[in-house]
């Protein structure tokens, strides 16, 4: 079985990936809640529908988040009424966001409810919350404030510098049903190419997680999220730099040589496999920009044979 450590769409491409060379069942995705947030009264998951969309093929392509084919009626509807439009729930969208605000509302648990959404979407594999406990990433941000991940990523469009990040609530979070099993019983630990603070951090952030991510090192493969000094989406590069760190794969071999013996980088960074072994991890070279299946399945292959 392979666990994989995963954000959004950067984890939900390569975990495409995995599914395309791995019979399903075969692979354990525990997924970052750290983006989760209470809106309009429901709860949403972003990276769990992320990744439960992409495996099933239904997700927007372009935004790599909600669903393909989308209509706005109900935002539109909302608006007439100036309610709150900025974090954009498509009609069927609406449908996860509903059913599993009312599962959660029966007593029934995250993972629980994950599992009965990836059955209905026709997954094959294992999808664990980190945690079913409430952990909140929060962006402290330079003149404004702590602001509520989505806040930042969303209603800021990520486009203010970051000065600390924290992950609130997590010396109280259990690591979800499942999740600490499942790290100690893979053959194989994958660490997908997320956001190392914002995706990957809030994961390792859950009491238990990190320490039993770092006793299967030898047996754990790294997929740079960063390639030429840059994210191939989202912020990571701009926030890794505003933190302190570099925002290079030899940045990000600093950050995971405690959790990975292997780092997987692209092959723009083939001058930097050295730097990258200095740091303690074994560097693998390999195209990783996934646009389409194809280049996931092969990438897949590069992290099964590392
Ligand atoms: N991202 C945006 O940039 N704008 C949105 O309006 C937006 C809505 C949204 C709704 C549901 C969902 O699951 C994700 C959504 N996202 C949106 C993406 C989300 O902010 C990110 O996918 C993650 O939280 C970070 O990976």
């Amino acid at each position: 079985m392979i666990a994989a450590l995963a954000g959004g769409v950067g984890a939900a491409r390569l975990l495409r990936g995995l599914l395309a060379v791995v019979p399903p069942e075969d692979v354990t995705a525990i997924v970052n809640v750290g983006d989760d947030m209470v809106l309009h009264g429901l709860r949403i998951s972003p990276d769990l529908d992320t990744v439960t969309y992409t495996l099933a093929g239904a997700v927007n392509p372009e935004t790599g988040w909600g669903l393909v084919g989308e209509t706005w009626q109900a935002m539109d509807a909302l608006a007439r009424y100036g309610g709150q439009t900025w974090f954009r729930l498509g009609d069927r969208d609406l449908a996860t966001h509903l059913y599993r605000t009312q599962r959660l509302a029966e007593g029934a648990g995250l993972a629980a409810v994950t599992a009965e959404i990836a059955s209905a979407w026709g997954l094959g594999l294992r999808m664990l919350p980190a945690t079913e406990d409430r952990l909140e990433t929060r962006v402290d941000v330079v003149g404004e404030g702590e602001l509520s991940f989505q806040e930042y990523f969303v209603g800021r469009r990520h486009a203010v510098p970051a000065k600390a990040v924290r992950y609130d609530g997590d010396s109280a979070a259990r690591p979800g049903p499942g999740v600490l099993d499942a790290v100690a019983s893979a053959e194989l630990v994958v660490v997908c190419p997320s956001n190392p603070v914002l995706s990957i951090g809030p994961i390792l952030a859950v009491p238990g997680v990190r320490d039993a991510v770092e006793a299967r090192r030898a047996d754990a493969v790294a997929v740079s999220p960063i390639v030429a000094g840059a994210a191939i989406k989202g912020p990571a590069d701009r926030l890794l730099v505003e933190l302190g760190h570099e925002a290079s794969v030899v940045g990000v071999a600093r950050l995971y040589a405690p959790l990975a013996a292997t780092l997987v980088i692209d092959t723009a960074d083939e001058a930097l496999a050295g730097a990258v072994e200095a740091e303690g991890m074994r560097a693998v070279v390999a195209p990783s920009i996934m646009h389409g299946p194809d280049e996931a399945a092969a990438l897949a292959r590069v992290v099964l044979s590392a």
